[in-house]
């Protein structure tokens, strides 16, 4: 009863599905099938859903939970890390109840002096480059990199003082790329993908090394310095320690036990990875549609000037990134557009019926794709437009909940969610104050896929706003 094009045999639709771009398939597969319909990939089927109204039934904990199946091979690397352990991992509450204090209010107040301090690093790379193109998606990782290195661990990537990215985002992009493309390997033809396996393996080797390094360094320190915090300079330093601290020193209330060294270096992996990807790619497609939409561009400009002014160089205060209501309408709905994780998938608790006439099976993974959700005919006409105005309070208060999922459901939600938000709105806030932006190669939207989305080359010339501009 569920939807679905004919399959062929053994393959079923496996070969249709570009593993490179499978977000824009499964949009458009959408859009053609409706709101659920099915994917079989060599004998098994794969429940795609985007309805607002099934999506609303998905998200009720009570029936179901996050299905960490589709990530299996994310897992290759992540394992049982806070992002990709199974519903019924125990890891998964030690870790969140470990991890939890890192994003607190207090917290999160505590790194807003170090996200300045690299985001003045962005302003002054784009300041030399004196009316030169950026590549968008580049610094903007650059970014959100050293934003978790520094906030998250201590440790300072330096992505601005270096021409190329960081070796650790080579084998991270290379990584996600594989766990992307391994989802298509046909059963049973192993010799075929030998030669890229041996390279995922020493990819996750180099992210390992960087994962210990990280932690050496830091036991290192915490010796030497015998209880004192260990942060370097520049480092945030929240009340009970940052995250490393909490991996190596805290104990889970419930358990009475500490994470062990070989979940450390996937919630490591994990951290490093999942606390700057999507953010730097949310960042580049704000800025993608601020560029193409001069009259918001010109009212969230109006928006920083009211909080400062003309000076060149302003600091803003913690409380002023929560004045920039504008800004964060735009993220909002930049990620209603392109959410830079499009995809979260949940399980039924028990053998169960959706729709009211779609039987699931207990434990069955059900993907839900987050971009087609987002344009369910709840969002109104004309889907497609840029309208930051759907996030005012009243209009977000006059949509049914579960139309809108950039950070997922529940209790296996984003952790990172308000320091995301805090450090993107930060950036951009920054950034309209301080630029002009030039379209200069008049740039068509083409998205890039590796597990999250970004803007494909992606340029842009921002260009110091004089006094009167
Ligand atoms: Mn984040 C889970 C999106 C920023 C760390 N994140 C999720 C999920 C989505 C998501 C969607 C749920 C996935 C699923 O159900 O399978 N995250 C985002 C987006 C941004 C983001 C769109 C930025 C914009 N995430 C961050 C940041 C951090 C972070 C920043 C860390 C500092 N996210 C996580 C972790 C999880 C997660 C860890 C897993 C949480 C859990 O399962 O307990």
């Amino acid at each position: 009863t569920v939807p679905e094009r004919t399959p062929l045999p053994f393959f079923g639709h496996a070969l249709s599905v570009p593993t490179d771009a499978f977000t824009q398939y499964a949009l458009r597969e959408a859009r053609a099938l409706g709101p659920i319909f099915n994917l079989r990939f060599f004998g098994e089927d794969a429940l795609m859903v985007s309805g607002g109204d099934l999506v609303a039934e998905l998200c009720d904990e009570s029936r179901f939970r996050k299905s960490a199946e589709p990530l299996a091979t994310v897992r290759e690397f992540a394992g049982d890390g806070l992002f990709t352990a199974f519903g019924d991992e125990p890891n998964w509450r030690k870790a969140h109840n470990i991890l939890m204090p890192a994003f607190s209010f207090n917290a999160l107040r505590a790194y807003h002096p170090t996200m300045m301090t690299v985001a003045r690093r962005l302003l002054a790379k784009w300041d030399a480059q004196a009316g030169t193109p950026v590549e968008v998606a580049e610094d903007m990782t650059r970014l959100t990199l050293d934003t978790i290195g520094l906030c998250g661990f201590g440790h300072d990537f330096g992505s601005f003082d270096r021409g190329e990215q960081h070796p650790f985002i080579a084998s991270m992009v290379r990584a996600l790329d594989h766990a992307q493309r391994k989802t298509g390997f046909i059963p049973g033809l192993d010799f075929l993908y030998a030669r890229a396996e041996s390279r995922q393996q020493a990819n996750i080797l180099a992210m390992n090394r960087l994962a210990d390094d990280i932690v050496r360094a830091r036991r290192a320190a915490g010796s030497e310095a015998a209880g004192a915090k260990a942060a370097g300079p520049g480092a945030a330093d929240p009340e009970g320690g940052d995250l490393l601290d909490l991996m190596l020193n805290a104990v889970d209330k419930e358990t009475g036990e500490p994470l062990d060294d070989t979940n450390i270096r996937y919630q490591l992996l994990t951290f490093l990875i999942a606390g700057h990807e999507t953010t730097s790619g949310s960042l580049s497609f704000a800025l993608y549609y601020l560029l193409k939409n001069p009259a918001v561009l010109a009212e969230a400009r109006a928006e920083t000037d009211a909080l400062w002014g003309d000076d060149p160089d302003p600091d803003p205060s913690y409380e002023d990134v929560g004045r920039l209501a504008l800004l964060r309408r735009v993220l909002n709905e930049s990620m209603r557009l392109w959410p830079t994780a499009p995809a979260f998938a949940v399980e039924p608790l028990e053998d169960t019926v959706i729709g009211g006439r779609h039987p699931v099976r207990k434990g069955q993974a059900i993907t839900i794709i987050t971009p087609a959700l987002h344009r369910d005919p709840g969002w109104g006409d004309n889907t497609e437009l840029f309208d930051p105005d759907r996030f005012t309070p009243e209009n977000m208060e006059r949509r049914p909940g579960h139309l809108y999922k950039p950070f997922g459901n529940g209790e296996r939600s984003c952790i990172g969610r308000q320091f995301a938000l805090h450090e993107a709105t930060l950036l951009l806030g920054l950034i309209v104050h301080r630029y002009r932006l030039l379209d200069h190669e008049d740039y068509r939207l083409r998205i890039k896929e590796t597990l999250t989305l970004k803007p494909d080359g992606f340029t842009l010339t921002p260009v110091r706003r004089t006094a009167d501009e």
